[in-house]
């Protein structure tokens, strides 16, 4: 749960704000240095132009709601905080909306988590997210993704087109927590917050997950061999008597 009194929160630094400096290989020495000296999570938050990444990463950045936000600049940025007492930097890469942008610039193969966002209000905008899923797991079938999915602007609930349901639904395919927020209600910024936090909680689970599957395949692993030498050695017991 939301944990105010807890977390500290940063000013964000913004890295860029360029659709043509998309490699992060522009970094100083001096942001590496300093990234490295806590645990670095990528995010990148992904879903057509229009559903509100850039109002949701503010929000969650800033605590603010503009209203307008430049709708063809792609921005990261770098924001230290603590989750579950752990400091974590992060870096938030918000794109824009074209959603093959994801796959010509790389960001697929940079970010280990990925915030799926569409609007309650846009149909085609929650089958885009069905495509993109497919399309990373494609990419990235066995690396460890963690993804949170988001339902955008459900203060305009008159205008929905995207039930909660149909949420929930892509929440289990996809294996990942769901949220329907709304970015520009103030009262919802807890909410906004906590996904944020979620999609590191995500990829630490992940993490472990992956990391106990492979002790335990490793453990198979010698308890096979161990198993193949006994035999082994007891077939040239039996050969020589
Ligand atoms: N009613 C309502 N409007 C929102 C919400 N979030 C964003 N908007 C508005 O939706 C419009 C698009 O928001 P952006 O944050 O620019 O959307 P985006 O996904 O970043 O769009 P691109 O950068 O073009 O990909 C803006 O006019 C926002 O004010 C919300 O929760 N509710
Ligand atoms: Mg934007």
């Amino acid at each position: 749960m939301f944990r105010s009194q807890s977390v500290r929160q940063s000013k964000p630094e913004m890295l860029r704000h360029s659709k043509s400096e998309t490699s992060l290989a522009s970094y100083t020495n001096r942001e590496r240095r300093r990234s490295s000296t806590c645990a670095a999570v990528r995010i990148v938050v992904l879903g057509a132009s229009g559903v509100g990444k850039t109002a949701l990463t503010v929000r969650f950045l800033t605590r603010r709601f503009i209203g307008e936000y430049h709708p063809t600049l792609e921005s990261t940025y770098r924001h230290k905080t603590t989750v579950d007492d752990d400091e974590v930097s992060m870096e938030i890469l918000d794109t824009a909306g074209d959603a093959g942008n994801i796959y010509r610039d790389g960001q697929t193969a940079w970010a280990e988590a990925f915030i799926l966002v569409y609007s309650i209000t846009d149909r085609t905008s929650f089958e885009q997210i069905e495509q993109m899923w497919r399309d990373l797991r494609a990419q990235r079938p066995s690396s460890i993704v963690a993804a949170i999915l988001v339902g955008n602007k459900n203060d305009l609930k008159h205008s929905r087109q995207v039930t909660q349901n149909d949420g929930d639904r892509l929440a289990d395919a996809i294996g990942c927590p769901f949220y329907e927020v709304s970015a520009m209600d103030g009262q919802q910024i807890p909410l906004v917050i906590e996904l944020f936090r979620n999609a590191v909680r995500e990829l630490r689970m992940k993490r472990l997950e992956c990391r106990k599957h492979s002790s335990s395949a490793s453990q198979m692993k010698k308890a096979v061999k161990d198993f193949l030498t006994f035999r082994a050695s007891k077939a040239r017991l039996n050969s020589a008597s």
